[in-house]
């Protein structure tokens, strides 16, 4: 697969998940800065198709993209930014949350971006609790790989996947694009 077009669709702050065209959704979900608007920048090859931000928390809606006219991908907020309140993290969190429990908008698969340096968080682990409960297809992404040497690199991805045990874990970077044929190829498959 190839993605040829990406287009912005629409932003949602509710909880109207649902498009009437009833296509796939592919979910990004993950840390406040961890990358998730970077990566799928980096899938779909345009530097700014999704807004980036050097300070965290700037995704405060579900970012609908279409890819290829054939599914999409939902870039959502991130969760857990200090700097915002609790009312409205807590806020986020819900949303997050109701769209895996309760949307009638299943998404194919769920892909967790973590930055490789950090690993799994409280939160992380939180979500992933949920996602299994739920039955979701997830795949952790660890993200800016590139800042780690290549022997660091190795050993955090071993300890990232020993905790994931049956959840694949990827490497990769929004920065260099490494990983994105493997992760193209695991889009393939879901959608
Ligand atoms: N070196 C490096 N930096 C990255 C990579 N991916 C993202 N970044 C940087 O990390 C910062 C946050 O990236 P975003 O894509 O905005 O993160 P996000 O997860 O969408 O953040 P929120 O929208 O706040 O939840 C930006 O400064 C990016 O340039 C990567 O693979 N390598
Ligand atoms: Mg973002």
């Amino acid at each position: 697969m190839k993605i040829s077009k990406a287009e912005f669709i629409k932003g949602v702050i509710g909880d109207d998940y649902g498009l009437k065209d009833n296509l796939p959704h592919i979910a990004f979900f993950g840390r406040s800065n961890a990358g998730k608007s970077s990566v799928i920048n980096s899938l779909v090859g345009k530097k700014d198709l999704v807004k980036t931000s050097k300070i965290p928390g700037k995704t405060r809606e579900a970012n609908f993209f279409r890819i290829n006219n054939s599914f999409y991908f939902v870039d959502f907020p991130g969760y857990g930014y200090a700097k915002h309140s609790i009312l409205e993290r807590n806020k986020m969190i819900k949303r997050i949350f109701w769209y895996v429990e309760f949307s009638d908008a299943r998404p194919k698969a769920v892909f967790l971006i973590i930055d490789a340096n950090v690993g799994l968080t409280a939160l992380d682990r939180d979500m992933i609790k949920t996602l299994k409960a739920n039955k979701h297809q997830i795949v952790i992404i660890a993200n800016k790989i590139d800042k780690l040497a290549k022997s660091a690199a190795g050993k955090q991805l071993s300890s990232i996947k020993k905790e994931a045990r049956d959840i694949p874990v990827l490497g990769y970077s929004a920065k260099t694009n490494e990983g994105k044929d493997e992760l193209t190829q695991k889009i393939a498959s879901f959608v």
